[in-house]
Formats: C-alpha cells, structure tokens, sequence
C-alpha cells in the first residue's frame, strides 16, 4: 500500500481537521525516523492510521474492550483513551495491517508507556508536535525534539498532565507511568 492509498483508506473515517493532523502526523514521523534511524515507511503508516477509531461510536469501542482487548481498566477512564487500543484493533481488522510494531504505537499513542520502541515514540511525539497543533509549550517540545527524543516526551508528558490537572481531568496510571519512567530515564540530562 503506497501513501496515496493509505490516506485514501483513513480519509473517510476523519473529519477534515483530524485528516489535515493526520498528515501533519505522518510528516513528522517521516522526518523523525529519518532522524533517529527508524524505517521510514513504518513511520508512515503507523502515522497515517494512529486516529483511525478517534470518531468511532464510543459505545462499540467499550464492547470492544470488554471482550477483546487487554485493558480494561481504561474503562474507568475519561472516553478520549478508547481510540489508541480500538484503533489498532480496527486497523489490523479492517486494513489488514499485521505489523505489531505498527499495530502497537497506534495502541499506545495516546498514553505512551514505559520502555516504548524507537518507533512508539516516534508516533507518540509526532501527535503531539505536528505542524497544526498550538498548544502552550509545544514550541518546546519541538526545540528539543530536534535533539533528544526522550526528553522532548517528557516535557510533552509534564504539559499534558498539567493541562489534565487543570481541567480536574482524571489521569489514567498508565499516563503516569509512562511519565515515571520518562523522569528515571533521563534522570542528569536536564541542566537545572
Ligand atoms: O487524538 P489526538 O487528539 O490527536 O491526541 P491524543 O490521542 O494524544 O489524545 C487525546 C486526548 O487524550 C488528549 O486530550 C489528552 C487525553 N489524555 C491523555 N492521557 C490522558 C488523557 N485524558 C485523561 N483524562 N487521562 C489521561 O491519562
Ligand atoms: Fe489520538
Ligand atoms: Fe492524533
């Protein structure tokens, strides 16, 4: 499947905004696998598809957890976390993508989790600082992607917290992991 069909495949489940994300998603990716040394069409793909569930019906996604995936305890959580694990579901499923190295950074792109793969960090940054997104602090993450990966995670880690925080939003454990690990693993490479 070549670029042009994979977007023509996602089109249809995205609204024109999240499309234009989507490919503000898969460049990035492109240009930080390029980067960073991971293959450059895994990026792609894995980029193409990572919202593939985001405005599928909530109530199909719960069933979908209950009975066929491992985790559900995001049950408990706020709904915004369903799409990550459905859509690798729907994309292996429904596109045919076999690849678990693909299936698994669109799985966990929304949480990220410690010890992620070259290539699920890679997704997971690339969500965060694609060309379209204007959150506060993001110019940051952009800075400092360009030279340590794990430290530009953890900095995206501490403003999505903080903005989860200030909304009273309830944090999945699995986001707080994730950020634990980010704070051992790059534990000297801050200049305090
Ligand atoms: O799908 P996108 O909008 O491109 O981005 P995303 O998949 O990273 O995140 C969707 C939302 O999920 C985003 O607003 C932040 C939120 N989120 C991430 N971790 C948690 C969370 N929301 C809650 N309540 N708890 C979390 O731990
Ligand atoms: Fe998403
Ligand atoms: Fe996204």
């Amino acid at each position: 499947m070549d670029q042009k069909q994979a977007l023509e495949l996602v089109k249809p489940h995205l609204t024109e905004g999240r499309y234009i994300h989507t490919v503000g998603v898969m460049e990035t990716a492109i240009f930080l696998a390029e980067q960073y040394g991971e293959v450059r069409k895994k990026a792609e793909t894995a980029a193409i598809f990572h919202d593939y569930a985001k405005y599928r019906d909530k109530n199909e996604m719960r069933e979908l957890v209950k009975e066929k995936l491992e985790c559900s305890d995001i049950l408990d959580y706020s709904d915004e976390l369903l799409h990550a694990p459905c859509g690798a579901y729907f994309v292996e499923h429904e596109i045919g993508i076999t690849d678990q190295g693909i299936l698994t950074a669109i799985a966990s792109h929304t949480t990220g989790q410690p010890n992620m793969s070259l290539l699920e960090k890679i997704i997971f940054l690339a969500d965060y600082i694609e060309p379209n997104r204007k959150m506060p602090g993001v110019e940051e993450v952009r800075e400092l992607s360009k030279t340590n990966l794990d430290l530009a995670i953890l900095k995206m880690l501490e403003n999505t917290i903080t903005f989860l925080v200030s909304k009273r939003q309830t944090l999945y454990p699995l986001t707080l992991e994730t950020y634990n690990h980010f704070v051992r693993h790059t534990e000297g490479s801050f200049d305090k």
